[in-house]
């Protein structure tokens, strides 16, 4: 393990300046972050960086960080794994080892509610979070609750989203790019409106509520709120803004094959490169 003895619990960091989960010290990781849930995905693109310049390859707690240079500009690489507290630690131990502006795209998969066949690329302007609320479940709940809460909205940085939006629509062409709101959920199965019948879930309308409730929705996935909930609480600017691949259709329940994602990944990935490299900071 990269990380040494911590001497200071309210944020962990070693002798060395390392931070605890993410495994990175100061000038480790770039300004310009590129971040995915999957180690696979980060090891493909990491091969776009540039050859000429050193990758720093951090591996601490499931994430995986390769930090060089895209067309000459410093960028790192991350994969985080899945979920809200996994984006929390790069957010905010990223800022933390950054010194200066950042700008933060996340590049995943994800299902949709709208009716686009899986394969099309999705944009988030803004995105809500949706929690399963436990106490729905406790033998004295109040009366008026519900099983999930629906945050209000978290926008994406315009400038980085625009930059983004156009890079997907020179890439794939406009008819394939859906942009909207995003739903960040703490589940991949109850909170993203799953039927499992080996739960107790109370979801069976939960899409259909958040289409109705939000005329915009596009996309459900699980981090990409976080990250904009953050970025727009940060001290120092962060400009955050995200893509992913519409891998399952929620309403066709159609699913896209491992080839079709393999490269959308390399391509979409691509493409987020770009929109990093040209954002000014
Ligand atoms: C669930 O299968 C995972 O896929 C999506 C979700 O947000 C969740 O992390 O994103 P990634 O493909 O980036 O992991
Ligand atoms: N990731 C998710 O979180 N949900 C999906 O339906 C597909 C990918």
């Amino acid at each position: 393990t990269p990380v040494g003895n911590i001497k200071n619990a309210n944020f962990p960091v070693d002798a060395s300046g390392t931070v605890y989960h993410l495994g990175c010290k100061k000038e480790e990781l770039a300004q310009r972050v590129l971040t995915v849930g999957d180690y696979e995905r980060a090891e493909k693109l990491s091969k776009l960086l540039d050859t000429d310049v050193k990758i720093e390859i951090r591996k601490h707690r499931g994430f995986v960080t390769y930090t060089g240079a895209y067309k000459g500009v410093p960028m790192s690489i991350v994969s985080i794994g899945m979920g809200i507290p996994m984006m929390d630690f790069l957010v905010r131990e990223g800022r933390y080892v950054v010194n200066g502006p950042m700008a933060v795209i996340r590049y995943g998969t994800c299902g949709s509610v709208t009716n686009v066949p899986v394969g099309s690329l999705a944009i988030a302007k803004d995105s809500v979070l949706i929690r399963r609320n436990p106490d729905y479940w406790h033998p004295s709940k109040p009366s008026n609750i519900s099983p999930y809460d629906i945050s209000l909205p978290c926008e994406s940085d315009p400038e980085l989203f625009e930059n983004l939006r156009s890079e997907f629509v020179s890439q794939y062409g406009e008819e394939r790019i859906v942009t909207g709101t995003n739903a960040s959920a703490d589940s991949f199965y109850s909170s993203q409106g799953r039927i499992d019948p080996n739960f107790d879930d109370q979801n069976d309308k939960l899409i259909d509520q958040l289409i109705q409730t939000h005329k915009n929705i596009k996309t459900l996935e699980m981090e990409t709120f976080q990250l904009y909930h953050l970025a727009t609480r940060s001290v120092a600017p962060i400009k955050a803004a995200a893509a992913t691949i519409i891998l399952a259709n929620r309403l066709s329940n159609d699913f896209l094959s491992n080839e079709e994602k393999t490269k959308l990944e390399i391509s979409g990935g691509k493409a987020c490169l770009e929109a990093l490299y040209k954002q000014k900071l």
